[in-house]
């Protein structure tokens, strides 16, 4: 799927997204599922490749044909996979939309989330020139984002930021470095100190929470951990070090919807407060998104913006909207709460696989 404009990382440049969209059919229902990697091993070592291989040689096997009631019975099953969290989150996901869908609930009723609403902000890729990059800030600052977050990497942080906070002397803003530090390199981020950033998200390698927590001794500015948290035990071994003061949670990133939750409540039992992260979805994992960041300890805005920042034409029926108070309405429908445009989804589609028994 064409993105409306390019998104660049530190570790990379992406100008389509490709995407896995898992549809199971159980009972009548539908369920659709999505899963976050993207072509390229950028952000993390899954790729579309790696995922469709896991899912058709072991996680669909495992699944097909057996009576799941829930979101643990499914991970139980899996449980016999080592790693390859995004390919299990996007069954998940798949699951939960039938369940709703089965019990004509939302995912935020069977979450027990408390928002109907959820506040969010956009996250800016890298640009070529800092003028450019104020340029685009201020764009989405006019359709009404409330917080703003800048990519970063070795030579286009402290700039970019300068220049950034310095026309926006007000504006919620942060920075995510996608692990392009070590920590030697990463001493000329100290200066972000100057600049009252709501946090940094993930400056070092994500194996290194040691390193984080040496770090964030060294900070005034909350370290956020994106990359590095992989489960609820991560979460609880990260928070005892010490090594962050914020954790972002995508569900794609940790096995499913049932971990994000895990590590929410760990997270919220701790006093550290989360946000809800994106891997630029399609509508389907917009509304996962939503439904999860529904949840009470979500207190700081989301990386969920409205359909029109990522596609021009989306695969769901429905689009997000942007509200004047900066927050995305989280979808009221049984499951996931959205409907496939078909002939969207067609025209997107590369290549399709069907199991059954
Ligand atoms: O690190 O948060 C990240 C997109 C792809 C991969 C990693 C990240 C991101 C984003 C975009 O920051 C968030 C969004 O979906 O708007
Ligand atoms: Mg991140």
């Amino acid at each position: 799927m064409p993105l409306v404009s390019p998104f660049e990382t530190s570790f990379g440049r992406i100008s389509e997204r490709e995407c896995i969209v898992i549809s199971i059919f159980s009972e009548g229902l539908v369920g659709y599922g999505e899963c976050v990697a993207d072509r390229d091993p950028g952000y993390a070592y899954e790729t579309t490749g790696t995922a469709w291989h896991i899912l058709r040689d072991f996680l669909i096997p495992a699944i097909l044909g057996k009576d799941i009631k829930s979101a643990d019975e499914y991970q139980e099953i899996v449980s016999e996979v080592r790693g390859h969290l995004m390919a299990k989150a996007s069954l998940e996901m798949a699951l939960w939309d039938l369940f709703g869908k089965a019990q004509e609930k939302s995912l935020r009723t069977l979450f027990q989330g408390e928002r109907q609403k959820v506040d969010v902000g956009v996250s800016i890729g890298l640009q070529n020139s800092p003028q450019a990059l104020a340029k685009v800030v201020s764009e989405y600052l006019e359709q009404g984002y409330g917080r703003i977050k800048l990519k970063i990497k070795p030579g286009r942080d402290l700039g970019d930021v300068s220049i950034i906070r310095g026309s926006f002397p007000e504006i919620r803003l942060q920075v995510d470095a996608n692990s392009a530090y070590t920590l030697d390199t990463a001493q000329t981020l100290l200066q972000l100190d100057n600049f009252n950033l709501l946090m940094i998200e993930q400056p070092l390698f994500e194996d290194d929470l040691w390193e984080h927590h040496k770090l964030q001794l060294q900070f005034h500015t909350a370290i956020c951990l994106d990359e590095s948290i992989l489960s609820a035990r991560h979460a609880r071994s990260a928070i005892e070090m010490e090594a962050c003061r914020i954790i972002n949670i995508k569900a794609g990133r940790v096995g499913g919807l049932s971990e994000a939750i895990a590590i929410h409540d760990t997270c919220k039992e701790r006093g550290i407060p989360n946000w809800c992260g994106g891997m630029l979805e399609t509508g389907v994992g917009r509304a996962s998104n939503l439904a999860l960041a529904s949840l009470p300890n979500f207190t700081l805005p989301a990386d969920i913006s409205a359909t029109e920042r990522y596609y021009k034409q989306d695969i769901t029926n429905e689009n997000f909207v942007l509200n004047s108070d900066s927050t995305i309405n989280v979808p009221a429908g049984g499951g996931l709460g959205v409907t496939i445009n078909e002939k969207a989804l067609k025209t997107f589609t590369l290549t399709e696989a069907i199991y059954g028994k």
